[in-house]
């Protein structure tokens, strides 16, 4: 994930004493300026300063994932081409590659969705992990979010091997929970404050009325700065056991095989104990419980549903007999047969940093990440809310200069077909359509 480098930033073997870090990362967005301030901001040494892609006229998007996907994608993809083998050309071995997402805009869902494929047709044999933010309807700004989550995600269930969502309505409601809890007890008796009114007003939808646009994008950044925390706390979970020792390792692409046991089913939900400004469990077993309960959960309605795979991460002072203990709270959960005894464990022995509104750090941690019929609320709620718009052609025009109205229309209807597929998943206890389970050897008795 890193190379070490000296003080004027050049390489040094990856044995001995750390002297520097920089991210192997490439930025990539169409407006200059933000990425301009990641260049110059407070990370800044971390990055490689010449991998990154924007547009030379800077003016992103246009919240429309055909523009991202199609002019921008045909424009750079020879540029795209060359920072992929820049970045990883210098790797020994890369495994995996991770990409960081938002679903609502017209870059980060239509970019990243030709990015991902761009990788898929370059190098196969890397495993894509898309880690994208879904939009939340209350915190939103951008009408055009259901069709850029459904044509990105359409795009995504083919091209990624595993997608590992954040929901902005779950990180939303985690920060507002560790303010809550930071202002003290007794909450029930005292008056309302101006933010409690305003999440009244988020939860209906009116948060950015009446606000000039700079207190909006103040709003914003301030929001999304403490979300991005939590998103951030999940994915240095996931990626702990390749930065850190502990006695079992999971690496991503090992990920992306025990989480999906049938290809078209591949988006999974995460969860942690503690949430970066939640309590800290009691114990082992109560964190692990935590981490499936659906106040802990990065996804909305991401509980319940039949339990296909399931992957926990331990990090800090617990072992594997310890987490194994913990591992009860699954049998709670309804699970085919042929998946009771799929769950990939691993462990590492540094604690989750600091986190975020936390007064101490944890000892440990325990982060989730199950492969869940559940996700079909989720993906059910993106297509309900582009069919709203798609049925009466409402903005299509502006997809319509890219692509033409049939990508619009299967991208509706792909996302649909994986909401249909959870249901003939549960409704034949856990085989899909196509995979006779008399034929796979015995009726699937759900373990409950
Ligand atoms: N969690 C989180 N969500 C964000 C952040 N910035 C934007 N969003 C959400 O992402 C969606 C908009 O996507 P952006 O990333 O702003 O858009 P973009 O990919 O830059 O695309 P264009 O601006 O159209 O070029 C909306 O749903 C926002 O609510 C952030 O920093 N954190
Ligand atoms: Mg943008």
């Amino acid at each position: 994930m890193h190379r070490h480098v000296d003080a004027e930033g050049t390489s040094l073997p990856p044995s001995g004493k750390v002297q520097g870090l920089k991210a192997r990362a490439v930025l990539v967005d169409m407006e200059e300026g933000v990425l301009n301030s990641l260049l110059t901001g407070e990370l800044s040494s971390l990055f490689d300063q010449t991998l990154y892609l924007t547009s030379t006229c800077g003016s992103g998007s246009g919240n429309n994932w055909a523009q991202g996907y199609s002019e921008y994608g045909d424009t750079y993809h020879n540029t795209m081409c060359d920072l992929i083998s820049r970045v990883l050309e210098p790797c020994d071995s890369p495994q995996a590659c991770l990409f960081m997402h938002s679903l609502g805009g017209g870059t980060g869902s239509g970019l990243g969705s030709r990015l991902i494929e761009v990788l898929q047709d370059e190098c196969p044999s890397i495993a894509r992990v898309s880690a994208p933010v879904l939009p939340s309807p209350a915190s939103d700004d951008v009408v055009t979010s259901p069709y850029n989550s459904v044509m990105a995600l359409s795009h995504l269930l083919d091209s990624a091997d595993l997608v590992l969502p954040f929901d902005n309505a779950r990180l939303a409601a985690i920060t507002d929970d560790a303010k809550a809890r930071n202002r003290g007890r007794g909450m029930g008796t005292r008056k309302p404050t101006q933010r409690d009114r305003e999440r009244e007003r988020e939860a209906k939808g009116e948060l950015f009325k009446g606000m000039t646009s700079p207190e909006k994008k103040k709003k914003a950044s301030d929001a999304f700065r403490a979300m991005n925390s939590v998103a951030a706390a999940a994915l240095a979970d996931v990626t702990a056991s390749m930065r850190f020792g502990g006695e079992l390792n999971i690496d991503l692409n090992e990920l992306a095989v025990n989480l999906v046991p049938f290809r078209q089913f591949n988006v999974a939900s995460m969860g942690m104990a503690p949430v970066p400004g939640g309590p800290s469990p009691r114990s082992i077993p109560s964190a692990v419980a935590a981490a499936f309960d659906p106040s802990n959960q990065l996804v909305s309605g991401a509980q319940g549903g039949l339990r296909m795979a399931t992957a926990v991460f331990g990090r800090g002072a617990l072992n594997a007999g310890s987490l194994a203990d913990g591992l009860g709270a699954l049998s709670g959960m309804p699970t085919p047969l042929w998946a009771v005894d799929g769950c990939k464990v691993g462990l590492c022995s540094t604690p989750p940093s600091w986190l975020l509104g936390n007064r101490t750090r944890p000892r440990y941690g325990i982060l989730s990440v199950s492969n869940t019929s559940a996700t079909r609320g989720t993906v059910s709620a993106i297509h309900a809310a582009f069919h709203k718009l798609h049925k009466r052609k409402v903005y299509l025009h502006h997809y319509l200069s890219f692509i033409d109205a049939g990508a619009v229309a299967d991208a509706g209807q792909r996302v649909l077909d994986l909401v249909q597929g959870y249901e003939g998943l549960e409704r034949s206890g856990g085989y899909p359509q196509g995979v006779d389970p008399e034929a796979a050897g015995k009726v699937a008795p759900l373990i409950m």
